[in-house]
């Protein structure tokens, strides 16, 4: 929350809403583009924590695209303000105050998981409905990489 000041010395608590959501973003693509602009309309500035090679290799997997490539892309698109590193499942809480963090937003593949739930003590959370018919591994199988 920001104050922003009136020309009489007065100053009024301007709401400035923060976003943060979490991914890989690997073969970046039109699902992952409508979810980072659905979260950035919900307010006014758009932090994506993305998860890196390493963190990704501890889940099994390994992205077309390493970290700086992926965020490279990410840091292209106009309503993506900043882009962080996501190195563990722990960090979201210290993301949240560190980077004071409004709303935590992600696709509905993760509504009601664990590893989100307890972070409605610290922020809002949504959950946006999937783009259906399009997912990195669609795109890897039709491209056969
Ligand atoms: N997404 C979507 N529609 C698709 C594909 C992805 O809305 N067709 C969303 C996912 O729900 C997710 C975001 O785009 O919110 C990024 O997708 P992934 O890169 O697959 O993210 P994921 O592997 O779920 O990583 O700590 C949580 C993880 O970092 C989330």
């Amino acid at each position: 929350m920001g104050n922003s000041f009136c020309s009489d010395g007065s100053f009024t608590t301007a709401s400035f809403t923060r976003v943060l959501t979490y991914g890989t973003f690997d073969l970046l693509h039109y699902g992952h583009i409508r979810l980072l602009q659905r979260a950035a309309s919900l307010g006014d500035y758009l932090v994506v924590a993305l998860s890196t090679d390493e963190f990704n290799a501890s889940k099994g997997k390994t992205s077309f695209y390493p970290y700086d490539v992926r965020k490279e892309m990410l840091q292209s698109i106009r309503f993506v303000d900043l882009v962080i590193p996501e190195r563990s499942w722990e960090q979201k809480i210290s993301d949240v105050k560190d980077f004071d963090i409004d709303i935590v937003v992600m696709g509905g593949d993760w509504a009601g998981s664990d590893r989100f739930e307890y972070l409605r003590d610290y922020c809002e959370l949504v959950y946006l409905d999937r783009t259906p018919g399009i997912s990195t591994t669609q795109v890897k199988k039709n491209l056969n990489v």
